[in-house]
């Protein structure tokens, strides 16, 4: 396949870019559709050699991009949204072959959302700024420096939004990126190199270096000239990237896992809460914010599960790219078998699968038919661990205290979703939730202007607006004492 693939018929480089050009590897590492588990891209394999003059490249471009100016930078952050929304058609395309993820809302939602990233962050380095403030005559004033060489690691379930989300914060802060994208997915983030380059970022300002994570990833997050880390993947990997940025104590932000809970008091509109509660499915539970856990209290019980039922067989499942399809497939064949596992030790240990519970071998080689336990027995596995496939359970609750108990019984805390029509007990029980974000009688709506990250295991840090630029940034405060 060279060092160029067509998928789609859309032209992708399978190569790193590094220092503003394509830099090959005689390794290569095979990139497989979820949709027909066919090879589409044979994808450079990165390791230590190539993440350290990435890093290298970075830092010599920091020189100049941390130096220039914001109204310039911002400039360069529009071109980039604009560059996007050019090729919104290949963006969608290339990634729902890679990812498997819907075609129409790649079209429709995801990939506009990957400009709107840049947008926002060139709005928000113009409207930058603190009130100065006094102290005993002295005047404090902020401001924010750029940070270095920072380095992003990104999963395969929203590849190019996920990227574009810490890439946008972090070129606007001044500072330079080096990205390792995932291996399962990789390919929107070279189509991403070409469009920034496109737009006049400065060569090195904007690195990618393609590889496995315990090989390429590894090497990035210990290399000492690297200045920030932000991660979004799974817990356990979290953790061996904390160790490594302890030794240089390198600052971190995590998104993670979670076992998000969905409440369904018994004054809740049931429609509602029903069509949302069947969401979860969406991009076929591969979702880090998807509120897996329904909860729901014994007075509405019997009213929401046959509705709820109703509503999921009549979602389609296959082909993402097929306009009909409401579910597509799971990522990799080894992650449908995790999602298996998870399904086969539920009923081991007692509990009932009322829905789907198998693959779904007449949509596809990787699709697992979207599933609903009851009759959960306390301390189950799958009340617990994050199973990131179509995988909900239903639990009775009996009033607002055992709700918020079972809400918050986990080690994760990533949102929760709350259906009810009293306006006090929202309040009331919002308050309670361990969770980043709790969506109420609603679900998913993303304000860049708001944080976003998790409580307990689900992360460290918040992104989103000011939150992740100034993670990005060295804020500094200069405190002048009075002019005589
Ligand atoms: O994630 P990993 P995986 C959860 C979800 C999923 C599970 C496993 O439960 O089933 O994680 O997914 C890079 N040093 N989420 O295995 O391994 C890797 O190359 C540095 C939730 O794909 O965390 C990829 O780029 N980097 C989540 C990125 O880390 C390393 C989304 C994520 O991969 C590395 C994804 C290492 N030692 C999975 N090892 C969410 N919050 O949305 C791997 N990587």
């Amino acid at each position: 396949m060279g060092n160029r693939t067509t998928v789609e018929g859309v032209e992708v480089s399978t190569e790193h870019w590094i220092a503003g050009e394509r830099a090959g590897s005689a390794d290569v590492f095979d990139d497989i559709s979820p949709i027909d588990g066919a090879v589409i891209a044979q994808v450079a394999r990165g390791g230590a050699r190539e993440v350290d003059r990435a890093v290298a490249a970075a830092r010599s471009a920091f020189g100049t991009w941390g130096q220039t100016p914001p109204a310039a930078r911002a400039r360069v952050l529009r071109a980039i949204a604009a560059g996007i929304e050019r090729r919104i058609p290949e963006l969608a395309a290339v990634e729902t072959r890679d990812a498997g993820a819907l075609l129409r809302s790649m079209q429709r939602n995801v990939v506009p959302r990957a400009a709107h990233n840049f947008r926002f962050f060139a709005e928000h380095l113009e409207a930058l700024g603190a009130p100065d403030f006094e102290t005993r005559g002295h005047m404090n004033h902020v401001r924010w420096e750029p940070s270095g060489v920072v380095a992003l690691i990104t999963p395969w379930n929203a590849p190019l939004m996920l990227a574009t989300w810490k890439i946008a914060p972090a070129l606007a802060s001044g500072a330079t990126v080096v990205l390792k994208p995932a291996e399962w997915s990789p390919l929107t983030a070279s189509l991403l190199a070409d469009i920034a380059h496109e737009a006049g970022l400065p060569p090195g300002a904007f690195n990618v270096v393609q590889g496995l994570g315990e090989e390429a990833g590894a090497a990035l997050v210990r290399h000492p000239d690297v200045g920030r880390i932000s991660f979004t993947g799974s817990t356990q990997t979290a953790r061996l990237i904390a160790e490594a940025a302890a030794r240089n104590l390198t600052p971190v932000s995590f998104e993670l896992g979670g076992k998000s809970p969905l409440l369904v008091f018994e004054d809740a509109d049931l429609d509602r809460a029903v069509e949302q509660a069947v969401g979860q499915y969406d991009h076929a539970g591969q979702v880090c914010l998807a509120a897996t856990r329904l909860l729901v209290h014994r007075d509405v019980y019997d009213a929401f599960l046959p509705r709820f039922l109703e509503r999921a067989r009549g979602l389609h499942q296959g082909d993402p790219r097929d306009p009909r399809s409401d579910i597509g497939p799971q990522i990799t064949r080894e992650h449908l078998e995790r999602v298996d596992r998870f399904v086969r030790t539920a009923r081991e240990q007692g509990a009932r699968a009322v829905l789907g519970g198998e693959p779904n071998r007449e949509a596809g080689g990787l699709y697992y038919r979207p599933t609903l336990f009851v009759d959960v027995p306390p301390g189950a596995e799958i009340l617990s661990e994050e199973v990131f496939g179509p995988v909900l359970t239903l639990q009775r609750f009996d009033d607002e205290e055992e709700a918020i108990a079972l809400a918050n019984g986990t080690r994760y805390g990533l949102s929760a979703v709350v259906f009810t029509s009293n306006r006090a007990r929202a309040e009331r029980v919002s308050a309670r939730l361990v969770a980043g974000t709790v969506w109420v009688n609603c679900f998913f709506v993303r304000d860049l202007r708001a944080p976003f990250g998790g409580a307990r295991q689900s992360g460290i840090g918040r992104e989103g607006g000011t939150w992740s630029f100034d993670f990005y940034a060295d804020v500094k405060n200069v405190c002048t004492a009075p002019w005589s």
